[in-house]
């Protein structure tokens, strides 16, 4: 069974892992098959031995168009949307019932036990947050991303095993996590083998400090984004993350709970339906769908509900905590459970000290060797904290909540 992780401990995990590697030992997943994406800034950080920048990758990777087998888009008819104003590129998803949780030979036991869930209808951004809309934000408030700021030892520790050493202050430097292909294949169950804590990388220097955004990338989805900056941008726009059952339900447009959004066939290099990996992971990287990161967020062929990219690309924050028992308290409590918001605290088992909130969707480094984390159902956990190439969001915001915008802004 597979695994998704991603969080700050995992990052520190990266960090000193030769001076104290013992110490962390909940970090790396044992088999082969887990998705060891590092889910925790401080776990890389104090595992960090190497923060150069990696050299496999550029941020100016070629783009092109995808979306091969995906459903042609059959939008909610206009007579059954709410009344306009309707909130600029945002799409509306119905209110409905759906299965929620895994299906397939790919599920993993978090997915289970599969069960009914309502929720109400919502609208959600069609596409990932741009860097263009982000540097909006950004320009607006001021903000400073948590990649951009120097990692506070003192709420790190927190999410440490007891004793943990404090790194050296050259490694608690501004910084997230970049995926560095390796030029040679190698064992799975190792991620810091292809991912790199790299000092200066952030939503402006998506590879590291010599690289940064130009107008060009102002239609790639913003990355090096943690759960609490998502949250902020969130706050200024007047809206919110999806919760994970939102996520999923949207994801199916309008479908049963299917193994993949698109049906049942698996992506393969002959069958690209979405902006996923191909090659041999995670040193070869082919793009034969045309992009080795990320592409533009409205690239694809929009899904029945008018969204672009809700699998691959790059992860999504949820509004969650995760916990691996989550669907067996909303199954045991109600035979349909109404507009979940996840349970109170997080409890992951595999670093039982990390809080962690949810991601969903996959990404552009999803492969069918690893974590198959392209379905609709697959769960990914992240520390708030951490950031990383692969991970950003998209926004959503209740009816009544548009109206209530639209009048304060008259
Ligand atoms: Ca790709
Ligand atoms: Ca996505």
């Amino acid at each position: 069974m597979t695994f998704c992780t991603f969080s700050l401990l995992a990052i520190f995990a990266l960090a000193l892992a030769a001076q104290i590697s013992s110490t962390v030992a909940k970090v790396e997943p044992s088999t082969p098959e887990q998705c060891l994406s590092p889910s925790s800034r401080a776990a890389t950080l104090v595992t960090q031995d190497k923060t150069s920048a990696p050299s496999a990758l550029t941020s100016d990777t070629t783009l092109k168009s995808e979306g091969q087998g995906l459903p042609s888009p059959t939008v909610p008819e206009a007579s059954s949307l709410p009344p306009q104003p309707h909130p600029p590129g945002m799409v509306w998803i119905p209110a409905g019932e759906f299965d929620m949780g895994g299906i397939g030979p790919e599920a993993r036991p978090d997915e289970f036990p599969v069960h009914r869930v309502q929720v109400d209808g919502f609208w959600m951004d069609a596409t990932e947050v741009s860097n263009a809309e982000f540097r909006r934000f950004v320009g607006e408030t001021g903000y400073v991303t948590t990649a951009e700021k120097n990692p506070d030892w003192e709420e790190l520790k927190k999410q440490l095993p007891p004793g943990t050493p404090k790194p050296d202050d050259s490694i608690l430097v501004p910084g997230s996590l970049v995926f560095s292909p390796p030029g040679h294949r190698v064992p799975l169950n190792n991620h810091s083998l292809w991912w790199q804590w790299v000092k200066g990388a952030d939503w402006t220097h998506p590879v590291g400090p010599h690289s940064r955004l130009s107008s060009m990338h102002d239609n790639l989805p913003v990355v090096h984004v943690s759960w609490d900056d998502a949250v902020a941008y969130c706050k200024w726009a007047g809206k919110r993350l999806p919760t994970e059952a939102e996520w999923e339900y949207a994801s199916l447009g309008g479908n049963p709970a299917r193994r993949f959004t698109w049906g049942d066939t698996p992506p393969s290099d002959s069958f690209l339906p979405a902006n996923l990996w191909q090659g041999d992971f995670p040193h070869h990287p082919q793009a034969l769908d045309g992009y080795v990161l990320s592409a533009p967020v409205d690239s694809d062929t929009p899904s029945p509900y008018g969204l672009h990219h809700m699998i691959g690309n790059v992860w999504e924050w949820c509004s969650d905590w995760y916990r691996e028992d989550t669907y067996k308290h909303d199954a045991d409590s109600a035979k349909t459970t109404l507009n979940p918001k996840g349970p109170a605290d997080s409890f992951d088992p595999m670093e039982p000290t990390v809080p962690k909130r949810i991601n969903r969707g996959g990404s552009f480094l999803c492969d069918a060797s690893y974590c198959a984390s392209y379905r609709p159902a697959a769960r990914m956990k992240t520390s708030p904290d951490s950031s990383s190439i692969h991970t950003g969001f998209r926004a959503v915001i209740s009816d009544p909540h548009w109206r209530l915008l639209v009048e304060k802004k008259h």
